[in-house]
């Protein structure tokens, strides 16, 4: 009997051929590569310099080209491997769109051009999150298991950060802003065969920096899921940040949007605390109950991917994390081989 998902590798901001065998060398199927700038040299590099196609046009720095897209799958599946997901596209191609400022449309109709070319491509899923002002931490130096690198949040100390937009953005403006964006954009997704894949808010508190944070609780994410309502729309279920909304959130969250089918793939940390205070840690300690969240995916027929998500630094890693991610990696593939040998034991 087959779990039904894999566990993949990814969160690559650039990505080597060395990196590709690293992955192989994991024994993952798949990998996930993070708001890639095909305009970055580390990229070009990574895609071929010679392209049997024109130049760059002029808009390349605020969509995704087609040839770019299809390379990228190509090389990675070159390795022996899938190309599971892109995550995020660069900040800028749709910064205004997450604030509702002039110029968002042409944001949009880039972005529907680069859901468009994703499809065209063969690349199925794209993550993305509606958070203006991303991932907050305040502490880089809290201790952790044999002093290796970890991130934590206190919101006391986040509270009264200066305003990151200018001014003050509401709830109410943010909906907006999200069914003005999604509306939109998923139609094309439709039409293009790509699922958009929404992550929460990370931390998920109220406001930060003078910006409200809507993807941050379970209510949050049905309404998100009603506005945008298609079979194209779902989760990367973030299991560290659902995990900081605290109790059985993550749980109750999980099983809801397996069983629709909603949760597209996952994001597998651990977390010690949660909100107002939290940090994060190796996955094989903390607070979550990582064998109860494979078991969920289990019970509800789950056959996306999972991934480690930052994890911490170890002795002498490197900015990727190869050595944190190895044993994030191993670790859960040694949980879905156990959780496997459980049920065939069982039937
Ligand atoms: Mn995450």
């Amino acid at each position: 009997m087959s779990l039904g998902f894999r566990v993949a590798v990814g969160q690559f901001k650039e990505v080597t051929p060395d990196d590709l065998s690293f992955c192989k060398q994991l024994g993952v199927t798949g990998i996930t590569i993070n708001r890639p700038d095909f305009e970055a040299p580390s990229w070009r590099t990574f895609l071929g310099k010679h392209y049997p196609y024109g130049p760059a046009d002029f808009n390349k720095s605020a969509k995704w080209d087609f040839m770019d897209l299809l390379n990228l799958r190509r090389r990675i599946e070159d390795f022996g491997l899938k190309l599971e997901a892109i995550e995020n596209v660069p900040y800028h191609f749709y910064d205004k769109a997450l604030i509702g400022a002039e110029g968002r449309d042409a944001q949009i109709e880039n972005y529907c051009e680069t859901l468009r070319n994703l499809g065209r491509a063969g690349i199925n899923t794209l993550g993305y999150h509606f958070c203006p002002n991303l991932v907050w931490r305040t502490s880089t130096a809290r201790p952790a298991r044999g002093g290796a690198g970890v991130t934590a949040f206190n919101y006391d100390d986040a509270r009264h950060a200066p305003v990151t937009h200018g001014r003050e953005i509401g709830a109410a403006e943010m909906w907006e802003n999200f069914e003005y964006f999604i509306t939109r954009v998923l139609p094309v997704a439709e039409e293009a065969g790509v699922r958009m894949s929404l992550h929460a808010d990370d931390p998920p508190v109220p406001t930060l920096g003078g910006v409200a944070r809507i993807m941050n609780s379970l209510d949050g994410f049905r309404r998100a899921m009603k506005i945008g309502n298609s079979p194209n729309h779902g989760l990367t279920f973030c299991v560290g940040t659902w995990g900081q909304m605290g109790g059985e959130t993550v749980y109750e969250a999980l099983d809801e949007f397996s069983r629709q089918k909603r949760a597209f793939y996952l994001h597998m940390r651990n977390i010690k605390g949660s909100v107002p205070d939290f940090s994060e840690c190796f996955i094989d300690e903390g607070d979550l109950d990582v064998v109860r969240i494979l078991r969920i995916l289990k019970t509800n027929g789950f056959d996306g991917f999972l991934i480690d998500d930052h994890v911490p630094q170890m002795t002498a890693d490197t900015p990727w994390g190869h050595r944190g991610r190895a044993f994030s990696t191993g670790y859960l593939r040694g949980l879905c081989r156990g959780i496997e040998e459980a049920e065939r034991a069982a039937h």
